[in-house]
Order: structure tokens, then C-alpha cells, then sequence
């Protein structure tokens, strides 16, 4: 195996997928252990700034996983649906998208944009996220940029239709998941996580980063 980590999240020249799996492209451990740590260090000032909160369905059910963002939109949700917002539920606009997952976007995304929106989901060892589809944003034409952290992550992904069969595959530290073309519009969702498999984060779990332009 080519060694694909680097330690400053300054690439080379363009990393190559390690796999593509319907159409997502997985760049398995593209993220340096170094890189991770500073990432998280980044993360715990944007949750400080922007606290994690637990997002409530269209039906009026709490969401398992625990959410929060940065960048000009934050996503959120409520009874009245789920949509994009300006601000924290807290009234404070969302802090900026740090430099560190920036860098990230900028050496895998075609095109001289950068996002408008980093959700931050944190999974504690029940979280799960059902299938559903990404389409509260413009322009379908972007892809989604996925970056995870800490415990590892059974990924599930499906086609364009609901019924469209699907493949299930680990989400590791460090893997970064980009999300074009036909798979933009893919179901998907997260089963489970695996409880301590990763020592990354000292309380336990996992983050999942998801880097969207928005309109
Ligand atoms: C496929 N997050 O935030 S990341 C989400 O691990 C979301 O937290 C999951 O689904 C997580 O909406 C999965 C991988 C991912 C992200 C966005 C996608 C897969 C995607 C958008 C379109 C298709
Ligand atoms: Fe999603």
C-alpha cells in the first residue's frame, strides 16, 4: 500500500481515490494522525463557540445524533422541517469553518469556491443516522465533502431511489468520503459505530464532517 499521509494537509498534488464505491469516491486515510489531532483541536473551539445540540425531526423526535455547524449556513431542524439557517439556535451567528478542513476542501474540490456550510454530527455508541437523501441545497452540481474522525462507522449507501439496493462499508479516522456526480443524490445513512475503535477523541465516539456549498 502507497503511504497517502501527510502531515500538514497540504497535498502534493491532487490524492487519487482509494476506492469508489457507487460512485462515492473514499480517500481511506488521507489524514495524517497529526492532521486529525489538529483538526480536533480546531473542533473543540468551533463546539465551544457553537454548541452541540440535538436537532428534532419533522415529527417531533430528538435525532440521536448531536449536531452542530460553521460557515455562512448551519443546517438545523424542527418541526417546521429541516432547512438552513444563519445562526446557532442560541441567537450567535456560526463560527468560521477552520482553516484545517478548509485545506481539505481546497485539495479535492474542482472548482475556486469554497463551502458554505461545515455540519459537524457527533456520534456517541448509540447514534445511528437513517437513510435519506441530501437535497436542501441549490445546486446539486457541487459535491459533498465528508471527513471523519474518532470511532469507526458502518456507511450505507443506496441509489438515487429509495428501494435501489445498497452496500455498506467502514468509515475509519481519517478517511475522506467526496460525494459527486450521480452519488451526489444517493441514499445513505450510518448504522452503527463501533465504540472504542479509535483512541482520537478522549471522551469517546465519533465526528463526521460534511462540507456543503448551499445556494
Ligand atoms: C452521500 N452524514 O450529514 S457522511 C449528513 O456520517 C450525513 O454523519 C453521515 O449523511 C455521517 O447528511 C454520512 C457521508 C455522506 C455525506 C453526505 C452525502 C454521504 C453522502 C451526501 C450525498 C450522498
Ligand atoms: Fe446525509
Amino acid at each position: 500500500m502507497q503511504d497517502r499521509t501527510t502531515s500538514h494537509v497540504d497535498f502534493p498534488e491532487r490524492p487519487r481515490p482509494t476506492a469508489i464505491i457507487r460512485g462515492a469516491e473514499l480517500h481511506a486515510g488521507l489524514l495524517s494522525h497529526e492532521d486529525q489531532l489538529r483538526m480536533v483541536e480546531e473542533l473543540r473551539a468551533l463546539v465551544a463557540a457553537a454548541p452541540l445540540f440535538s436537532p428534532e425531526t419533522r415529527w417531533g423526535r430528538k435525532m440521536s445524533v448531536r449536531m452542530t455547524s460553521a460557515g455562512r449556513y448551519g443546517w438545523y431542524s424542527d418541526r417546521r422541517g429541516y432547512r438552513y439557517v444563519d445562526r446557532h439556535p442560541d441567537g450567535r451567528p456560526w463560527p468560521p469553518i477552520p482553516e484545517s478542513v478548509l485545506a481539505v476542501w481546497r485539495a479535492l474540490v474542482d472548482g475556486q469556491r469554497d463551502p458554505d456550510c461545515c455540519l459537524v454530527n457527533f456520534y456517541g455508541p448509540d447514534a445511528r443516522m437513517g437513510l435519506h437523501q441530501d437535497r436542501d441545497e441549490a445546486d446539486f452540481s457541487w459535491p459533498v465533502l465528508s471527513i471523519s474522525l474518532g470511532d469507526d462507522a458502518r456507511f450505507r449507501i443506496g441509489g438515487t431511489r429509495r428501494g435501489d439496493p445498497t452496500e455498506s462499508f467502514w468509515l475509519r479516522s481519517g478517511d475522506v468520503l467526496i460525494l459527486g456526480g450521480a452519488a451526489r443524490l444517493a441514499h445513505h445513512g450510518i448504522d452503527r459505530v463501533a465504540p472504542g475503535s479509535s483512541a482520537l477523541l478522549r471522551e469517546g465516539g465519533r465526528i463526521n464532517l460534511t462540507l456543503r456549498v448551499v445556494d
